[in-house]
C-alpha cells in the first residue's frame, strides 16, 4: 500500500466564522488603508483585520511611533485610521477577497463604541473586535483596567450589533485581575476574546543616544514581539481556564514561528494574530508560518488545530 501523508488541517473557527487558515495580522498590523487591507486580502492571511477605527478620521500620534529591536517593538500609534464611515463602506468589497473580515472598534469615550458598532454591523463584517485596551492616547486610560466601564461598553455594544463580536484586552498580571475580568464576562457575555493588545506603557532606551526611542508620550508606549510571549501564553491560559474553553480565544503576542503558534494553541487559542512579525518581515510572515505550523504538527501527530487547542499538560 502507498504510504499517505496527512496534510494538517490549518483552518479553525471562531463564534461559528470558519476561517481557512488560523493566522491572521493583529489590528494595528499594515492594516490602516484600503490598500493595506486589500494586500491583507490577498495575501495567505487568514483573514483581514482592520485598524481600531474611530468615530473621526485620525492622523495618530507624532513620529517616531514605532521602534522595532531584537526582543520586540514598542508603539504608540495613537490610533491613526480613516474613520469608521470609511471602514463600513470597504467591508464589503473586502469580504470578496473570500476570508473573513474583522472590524476592530475603538473610542475616545464610552458612547463611541455602540455608535461605531451600530453602523459597522450594518456592513457585516463577520466579527467585530471591540478593542478595550488602547494604551497610547495621552488622559485616555485603558478600558480593560477599569472593569465597570468595560462591562458598561460590553452591555451597550451587544445591545446594537447583529454580528458576534469580542473584545481585545489588556494584558493581566494578577489572578484577582483575571477573576474581576471573567466575571464580567459572566454577567455581560461576548462571542470570543483577543488576548493581549500590547503590554502598555513600557519604556525602551538607546544607551548610545541617551534617549527614548519613540517620540509620544517622552517614549512611553505599548511592548510588543517575542518578549510578550510569556505574557500573552499567561493570559490565554487563565481566562481559557475561567470558562473552561466556551468562549473562544485568539491570541496575540510574541509570534514569530510555527512552534509560537502551536504554544499559543496549547495553551487556548484557536486562532492567532500577528503584530510585530508582520510589521518586520511584510505579508510572507503568513507563508512561512503556515510551513512551520504544518511541520509542527506533522512532526507531534496533530492533525489540525482543533485537536490541539488547551491541550497543554500541567506537572
Ligand atoms: O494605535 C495605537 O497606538 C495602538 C492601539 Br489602538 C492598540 O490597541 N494597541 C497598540 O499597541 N497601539
Amino acid at each position: 500500500m502507498a504510504s499517505q501523508t496527512l496534510v494538517p488541517d490549518l483552518s479553525t473557527t471562531i463564534a461559528g466564522v470558519r476561517f481557512p487558515l488560523c493566522f491572521m495580522n493583529a489590528s494595528g498590523a499594515r492594516c490602516v488603508t484600503r490598500a493595506e487591507l486589500e494586500a491583507l486580502g490577498r495575501s495567505t492571511s487568514g483573514a483581514i483585520v482592520t485598524k481600531s477605527m474611530t468615530r473621526e478620521p485620525r492622523v495618530g500620534n507624532p513620529e517616531p511611533r514605532y521602534f522595532a529591536f531584537a526582543d520586540g517593538s514598542i508603539n504608540s500609534m495613537g490610533l491613526p485610521n480613516l474613520g469608521y464611515h470609511a471602514y463600513a463602506e470597504l467591508i464589503p468589497s473586502l469580504k470578496a477577497f473570500g476570508k473573513p473580515v474583522i472590524a476592530s472598534i475603538a473610542g475616545l469615550c464610552e458612547d463611541d463604541f455602540p455608535d461605531i458598532a451600530g453602523t459597522i454591523s450594518k456592513a457585516a463584517p463577520d466579527l467585530i473586535e471591540v478593542n478595550l485596551s488602547c494604551p497610547n492616547i495621552p488622559g485616555k486610560p485603558q478600558i480593560g483596567y477599569d472593569f465597570d466601564a468595560s462591562e458598561r461598553v460590553i452591555r451597550k455594544v451587544r445591545a446594537v450589533v447583529d454580528r458576534p463580536f469580542g473584545v481585545k484586552l489588556p494584558p493581566y498580571f494578577d489572578p484577582a485581575h483575571h477573576a474581576a475580568m471573567a466575571g464580567v464576562l459572566q454577567r455581560a457575555p461576548v462571542d470570543f476574546l483577543s488576548l493581549i493588545n500590547s503590554v502598555g506603557n513600557a519604556l525602551v532606551i538607546d544607551p548610545e543616544r541617551e534617549s527614548v526611542v519613540i517620540k509620544p508620550k517622552g517614549g512611553f508606549g505599548g511592548l510588543g514581539g517575542a518578549m510578550i510571549k510569556p505574557v500573552a501564553l499567561a493570559n490565554i491560559r487563565a481566562f481559557w481556564n475561567a470558562f473552561q474553553g466556551r468562549i473562544p480565544i485568539i491570541g496575540v503576542g510574541g509570534i514569530g514561528s510555527g512552534t509560537d503558534v502551536f504554544e499559543h494553541l496549547l495553551a487556548g487559542a484557536s486562532a492567532v494574530q500577528i503584530g510585530t512579525a508582520l510589521m518586520e518581515e511584510g505579508l510572507p510572515v503568513f507563508d512561512r508560518l503556515g510551513q512551520e505550523l504544518a511541520t509542527v504538527f506533522a512532526k507531534k501527530g496533530y492533525h489540525g488545530v482543533e485537536s490541539a487547542v488547551g491541550r497543554l499538560k500541567e506537572l
